[in-house]
């Protein structure tokens, strides 16, 4: 389905955006960096959906829009293209499959039409409603030009996701309606050009009002609209870059809290302290008007510091944080603080964001602190800056295009992440020797190689990062964040690859070492594993989790998920270099899955941190179990995992557990029932453990197949990922990568079932 194009006259030639470098497409089409005025961007009802293009520049993902007619004939659209534009791919009906191999092969048939040109798979990764905000604003208030169709486009998304009954929005796109989603998201349309008494603003603004209006939202939001000059910094908790001067020996110096809560806090603080507000425009002053119950002249910024509304007080502050807060705001800012002291602190801070965005190539952690150093390095280093042009132009690969409109991603992408499953998918279906797979898979694996993180970043421990060669990202390597699941998955599937007949040994041994030296860095005393970095400080520092709206953000924990991954990547490669670094390896792991038992709960599942919840962290605890050759028969810890699992069969064969779990930490149904991704999580869960009731997994296995569509694919159903206990994050890719999986699993163990 395409959507009609608009006739309106076009305001401003946009130039043709080719096949050029992203650096040219980028000067052409936000201007030439000279270009210095926030111009309200031209709106349209929508964009033709078949001028828009994904280009893959070695997993950089970036979307264009082509306005040209002959452009779009020299750049055709792609599967990949029309498959996440939601546009028909045309593609025929495959033979019905006879069985759940034959399933897995018609999955593939169409998975393999997704594989970009660099080798890997690619997706939205949507669901956190708090992220394009951050990027409109960062574009606002640097006076980077908006393309129509961005805001076009944007505007499409956010309306499409508007709460269906009061017009707001939530933390995520399934979540309740909150202040912060909704001031955010409403103030994102205002920038991007639709009119204050648009129907559907009318209506999101009564509903904000209703909540109490803007003084009622959260930190993050308080720090945004002040920094956008909607609000006066006195609204917002203090961010002092000071943090940053404490030495590290301090038990809450800033280099020990979670790797993202430091990159937000770091610009946050050095724009905190600078006060720094974009220019005044017409819009901003009746943004003024339009956010607040009040009339804003009168407000008490100082006094609604603390002011939040019950939807978005997830983590409310603790009295040892109001304590400091009240400290930092009576005592220290207006009496004590000194200006040779604060000059040294957010030079330092300045000096870290600095490094930061070298160690990425300005792609930075995520898109919160890269919207943010954006912000920073225009207000120090000024518009023209090459730091400025960098960030202008890497922050583009955050966007994402759908049937719905225009999204932020959650990271710069899923590649390593997603292909590291897809190769595994089709071993555990027995299929990697089938020279029907090898082209696909040889693609996946020459990607996997390039993106291996072959250095150290450069002043590792000043700028406190982890040990990373040999390591493999979440995204990719220009981002370059090594995390422990990740190298985990992506090594276990090159050396699965590798050691099957015909691939080539593209990864040498010493290569493959540098992962493992850098895996073996990532226990915690606790014998678990964290995500970025070992756990740096204890879990009493959630007291001073100022961000309110998530929880768990602080420090590292252990999670049965990276745990595992860990687990068995270390003891796959033991099986085929038994002797390096053996002892090691044997104790890490044994360790590891001692904690593993540890973290059990007394109903028998484990809470995962990652995806929709007890179901997706069961399984994996029952892998690390089973590695050790403890299975259902044999171990206690692996039967009341999955007699927990078995629990919570449905009727049709299915699992279903809802993202409320996650904030709730009990096991809960989602109101739309079974799930073909959840029940392919407690499907390989069970078969790993070796559940003996063969006819219950086949029930599930069913399920997965007669939801399978006849040319191959799934479709989307319930959000699948999660983070920080309140946000919802999406994983499209699992719906082929797990669900094959468990079909391939099933059809290597109980090869004569037919299951029709
Ligand atoms: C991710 C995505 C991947 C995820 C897994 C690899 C699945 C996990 O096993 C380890 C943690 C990790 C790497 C992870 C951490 C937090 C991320 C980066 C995200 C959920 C994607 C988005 C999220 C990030 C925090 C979003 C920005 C929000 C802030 C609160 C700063």
């Amino acid at each position: 389905m395409t959507k009609k194009k608009p006739n309106a006259a076009r305001a401003e030639p946009v130039p043709v955006t080719e096949k050029g470098s992203t650096k040219k497409r980028f000067s052409d089409v936000h201007g030439a960096s000279n270009i210095h005025s926030a111009k309200r961007p031209r709106i349209e009802d929508g964009t033709e959906l078949s001028r828009w293009r994904m280009r893959d520049d070695e997993s950089r993902h970036t979307w264009h829009y082509l306005e040209d007619d002959e452009a779009v004939k020299k750049w055709p659209q792609t599967h990949a293209d029309k498959y996440f534009l939601g546009l028909s791919l045309d593609l025929p009906d495959l033979p019905p499959p006879k069985n759940p191999l034959d399933a897995v092969r018609n999955g593939l048939t169409f998975f393999e039409k997704l594989q970009l040109p660099s080798g890997h798979w690619g997706c939205e990764y949507g669901g956190p409603m708090f992220l394009l905000p951050g990027i409109v604003i960062s574009w606002y208030v640097t006076k980077t030009p908006i393309p129509w169709y961005y805001a076009t486009e944007i505007k499409n998304y956010l309306f499409a996701r508007a709460h269906p009954e009061d017009g707001g929005w939530g933390l995520h796109i399934e979540g309740d309606t909150s202040v912060f989603g909704t001031v955010l998201n409403y103030t994102t349309l205002r920038l991007v050009g639709v009119e204050a008494e648009h129907p559907k603003m009318v209506k999101a603004r009564a509903t904000l009002h209703k909540l109490g209006g803007a003084t009622h939202a959260p930190h993050w939001a308080k720090f945004w609209l002040s920094l956008l000059g909607v609000m006066d910094w006195d609204i917002v908790n203090p961010v002092p870059p000071e943090f940053w001067l404490m030495p590290d020996w301090v038990p809450l110096a800033p280099w020990r809290w979670w790797i993202h809560i430091r990159q937000v806090f770091l610009p946050m603080s050095y724009l905190w302290s600078k006060r720094w507000q974009a220019e005044e425009t017409e819009t901003i002053r009746s943004l003024r008007k339009e956010l607040f119950v009040d009339d804003w002249a009168t407000i008490d910024w100082a006094g609604n510091r603390n002011t939040i509304h019950p939807n978005d007080n997830y983590h409310p502050k603790s009295w040892l944080l109001n304590s400091v807060n009240w400290l930092l705001v009576n005592v220290w800012t207006p009496y004590l603080r000194p200006k040779a002291l604060v000059t040294m602190a957010e030079d330092w801070a300045s000096e870290l964001i600095d490094m930061e965005d070298k160690n990425t190539d300005y792609a930075d952690l995520a898109p919160v602190n890269a919207a943010m150093n954006f912000v920073v390095c225009y207000a120090r280093d000024g518009p023209d800056s090459h730091s400025v042009r960098k960030h202008r132009e890497r922050n583009e690969e955050f966007l994402w295009v759908k049937g719905e409109g225009l999204l932020c991603n959650g990271t710069n992408g899923v590649q390593c992440w997603d292909t590291a499953f897809a190769i595994q998918t089709v071993m555990d279906a027995g299929l990697t020797e089938d020279p029907r797979w090898r082209p696909m898979l040889l693609k996946a694996l020459e990607y996997l190689d390039k993106q291996q993180i072959r250095e150290n970043v450069e002043n590792q421990s000043k700028c406190y990062r982890q040990q990373r060669k040999g390591a493999w990202a979440f995204s990719n390597k220009d981002q370059g964040y090594a995390v422990s699941d990740c190298v985990s998955e992506a090594l276990k599937s090159v050396i699965i690859l590798q050691k099957t007949p015909g691939f080539p040994t593209l990864i040498d041994d010493q290569r493959i070492f540098d992962a493992i030296d850098t895996l073996l860095t990532y226990q915690s005393s606790s014998g678990g594993c964290a995500s970025y970095e070992p756990p740096r400080a204890g879990t009493w520092m959630e007291a001073l989790n100022a961000a309110e709206v998530f929880g768990r953000i602080m420090v590292e924990y252990d999670y049965p998920e990276c745990t595992t991954a860990v687990v068995t990547a270390l003891s796959l490669f033991s099986k085929h270099w038994p002797t390096y670094r053996q002892k090691e390896i044997k104790a890490f792991v044994n360790r590891a899955v001692s904690w593993i038992k540890i973290a059990q709960k007394p109903h028998g599942g484990w809470y995962g941190s990652w995806a929709i919840c007890f179901t997706y962290a069961t399984m994996f605890a029952l892998e690390s179990l089973s590695s050790i050759g403890e299975t259902y028969g044999n171990s206690e810890h692996s039967k009341r995992g999955c007699d927990f699992l078995i629990s919570h069969q449905r009727e049709d064969g299915g699992w279903s557990e809802s993202y409320k779990a996650c904030e709730t930490g009990e096991y809960i149904e989602h109101p739309t029932g079974s799930q073909v991704v959840m029940t392919s999580w407690a499907l390989i869960g069970l078969m790993k453990a070796k559940y003996p009731d063969k006819e219950r997994i086949k029930k599930g296995i069913k399920l997965i197949m007669d939801r399978q569509q006849p040319n191959g694919e799934w479709l989307q159903e319930a959000i699948e990922g999660v983070f920080n206990k309140s946000c919802m994050i999406s994983y499209p890719n699992y719906k082929f990568t797990f669900t094959m999986k468990a079909l391939g699993m099933f059809a290597q163990k109980y090869q004569d079932e037919t299951v029709i």
